[in-house]
């Protein structure tokens, strides 16, 4: 289905070569536009893409550090899969943004400053870390990475609120979909009654929705919740050295359809925090990404 936009009628008639001129002296003039054109822009693009991702190959649950690093690595690996993450917040990055209680600097221990020359992200090099002089300037690096990879698709404002599990033919519970909802429809279930969902069907799921925040942990929360996983492993106490390769190595499918990485991973498994040190997001996406093509080459 694509929506044909057709002309709208005009309000006035524009003909011939558009009379633009970037002046900034005074006589800055820009070609002429239909109201109904900006919204038919926006409408046509936005529903398409819901349409067409409505069966995708890969979801992936979160755009923080750890759920861009996994889509940057699956989507140019494997060009040929329709990647689409889902991202609650309207302003993807997750925790990323910064690098530790408000500080703008952010630490990523080797070896995943490989993954920074990858993306082209500078950085002072100071021995065993790297330190990256802005939080911001990995995260939007990264993002836009992303986002100009044409087999990936960023839905913002966007919440999971719940997993599609069925039966398979091994007679397994597989988590092979998500149920999603506009994040402020999403918000507003106790002020406004039947607000129902929509779907997004995929053979695997990523889930790296992080360990706090008021939708942290939500995919391993859920899991106990519907009966699949007895109960939370709980994020043990600060430990960097143990817990950014146990994260990293423990990434891996944790029910039948769904990988789990990042600190979300944290909360399942019970291992430790690293605080504000992000190698082992970077790690564990990239990670997700390798079980990602492993499952769907299985
Ligand atoms: O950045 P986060 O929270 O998660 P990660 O795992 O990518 O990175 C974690 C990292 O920032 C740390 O916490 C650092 C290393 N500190 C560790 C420590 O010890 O303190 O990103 C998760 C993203 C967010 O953008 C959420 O908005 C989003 O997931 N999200 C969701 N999106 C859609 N649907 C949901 N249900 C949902 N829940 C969370």
């Amino acid at each position: 289905m694509s929506l044909t936009m057709e002309e709208p009628t005009r309000t006035f008639q524009v003909v011939g070569k558009h009379d633009v001129q970037e002046d900034y002296k005074g006589s800055y003039r820009f070609a002429p536009i239909e109201e109904a054109q900006v919204s038919r822009a926006m409408i046509k693009r936005y529903f398409n893409t819901m349409y067409e991702r409505a069966i995708s190959d890969v979801v992936i649950i979160g755009a923080g550090s750890a759920g861009l690093s996994c889509a940057y690595s699956l989507a140019t690996q494997r060009p040929d899969l329709k990647i689409t993450i889902i991202e609650a917040n309207v302003a993807p990055g997750g925790g990323a943004w910064l690098g530790g209680q408000l500080m703008t600097a952010m630490v990523i221990r080797k070896p995943a400053d490989n993954f920074l020359r990858e993306i082209g992200v500078p950085y002072e090099d100071e021995g065993s870390f790297v330190v990256v002089k802005h939080a911001a300037l990995f995260t939007s690096t990264l993002l836009s990475r992303v986002l100009a990879l044409p087999n990936v698709v960023l839905m913002n404002a966007t919440s999971v609120e719940d997993l599609i599990v069925q039966t398979d033919f091994e007679n397994r519970q597989r988590v092979s979909g998500v149920v999603t909802n506009w994040t402020l429809v999403a918000l507003n279930h106790d002020t406004q009654s039947c607000m129902d969902p929509c779907t997004i069907t995929a053979p695997v799921i990523v889930t790296t929705t992080g360990h706090d925040g008021p939708s942290g942990a939500f995919a391993a929360k859920r899991l106990v919740s519907m009966g699949l996983i007895k109960e939370l492993g709980n994020m043990r106490g600060l430990d960097m050295n143990r817990s950014e390769p146990a994260i990293v190595n423990g990434t891996r499918e944790v029910t039948p359809g769904l990988v789990m990485a990042g600190m979300e991973l944290a909360e399942h498994d019970g291992s430790n925090r690293m605080g504000p040190t992000f190698g082992g997001m970077i790690g564990s996406g990239i990670k997700a990404a390798h079980e990602a093509i492993r499952m769907l080459d299985a």
